[in-house]
């Protein structure tokens, strides 16, 4: 058993910081939100912006500025998401990487997304994958559910491993539209993963908790934060991201599968070295 992955998520399209207070949608939030996540053991970083009015954005100077900050002030891997908002145009979504993150995610099919769709044409992730190959970024598949498994195994075979030579998955489990968050639908993803792939695992809402414990348990990673979560424990709201990455990295603790340094997160995903000079890390 290795020890643990924890990716944060702090931040998402979905909420509203009315309704969020907690929520980073700010740089200067997102930023102490990050160097605080680091302390607790978390080595990768999930990235949604938001523009001045705290709406969903995928504005290129304000992605690039946010990438630069992380960079300087921490040692965390960025990684911007690149399926933004549901109503993210693809061209959008393909400029993400022009701020030249170390991952991106890119998601492995069409999903419903509660009363939306969140679309992922193929010739999109094709365009995406190869795009990330070009530039020397490192993917992170986001699998929603058990068929985007097939489209992946399909993907790598017609097009080449990602940059970096490694194959890294995210389970999002519990959106209502996709895979449930059982440990049943768990065994099964990882069943279906590419031979030698890592994987982590989050479940939405209430199924966050099963989910972490399945992951550590089938040697899987984790992914927490307000992305995914904004209930702490039954009529409990989540404080901040970093209780949800120290609720995590004591569970990993606990399963003899403690966090994971960011340089051997970064040798084991097959991160490029940009030059980040990293401060206090
Ligand atoms: N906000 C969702 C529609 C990703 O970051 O790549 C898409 C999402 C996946 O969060
Ligand atoms: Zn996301």
């Amino acid at each position: 058993m290795t020890s643990t992955i924890i990716t944060v998520a702090p931040t998402g399209a979905e909420s509203s910081k009315a309704a969020v207070p907690q929520l980073p949608v700010t740089l200067d939030e997102l930023v102490q939100t990050a160097k605080d996540c680091e302390a607790l053991g978390a080595s990768i970083i999930h990235v949604h912006i938001r523009d001045e009015d705290a709406r969903p954005s995928l504005d290129l100077g304000r992605l690039t500025e946010t990438v630069d900050a992380l960079r300087e002030q921490t040692s965390l891997v960025v990684q911007l998401s690149s399926g933004g908002a549901v109503t993210d145009p693809e061209e959008h979504r393909l400029r993400v990487l022009d701020a030249s993150p170390d991952m991106a995610s890119c998601t492995m099919g069409t999903v419903n997304f509660g009363a939306d769709v969140f679309m992922n044409r193929w010739e999109f992730i094709v365009a995406l994958h190869q795009r990330m190959q070009d530039r020397e970024i490192v993917p992170e598949y986001e699998i929603f559910d058990l068929g985007h498994l097939a489209s992946l195994a399909k993907l790598l075979d017609k097009y080449g491993l990602p940059y970096g030579g490694h194959v890294h998955c995210d389970l999002v489990m519990g959106v209502p539209g996709g895979m449930p968050g059982t440990i049943g639908a768990l065994v099964a993803a990882v069943a279906a993963l590419p031979t030698g792939a890592t994987f982590s695992a989050t479940g939405v809402g209430r199924s966050t908790i099963p989910v972490m414990l399945a992951a550590l348990s089938a040697g899987g990673h984790l992914r927490v934060g307000m992305e995914d979560t904004l209930t702490y424990a039954p009529g409990r709201p989540v404080e901040g991201n970093a209780q949800l990455v120290a609720r995590a990295a004591g569970l990993a603790r606990l399963a003899q599968r403690p966090p994971m340094p960011v340089a051997e997160v970064r040798a084991l995903l097959g991160v490029r070295d940009r030059g980040a000079v990293a401060v206090g890390g």
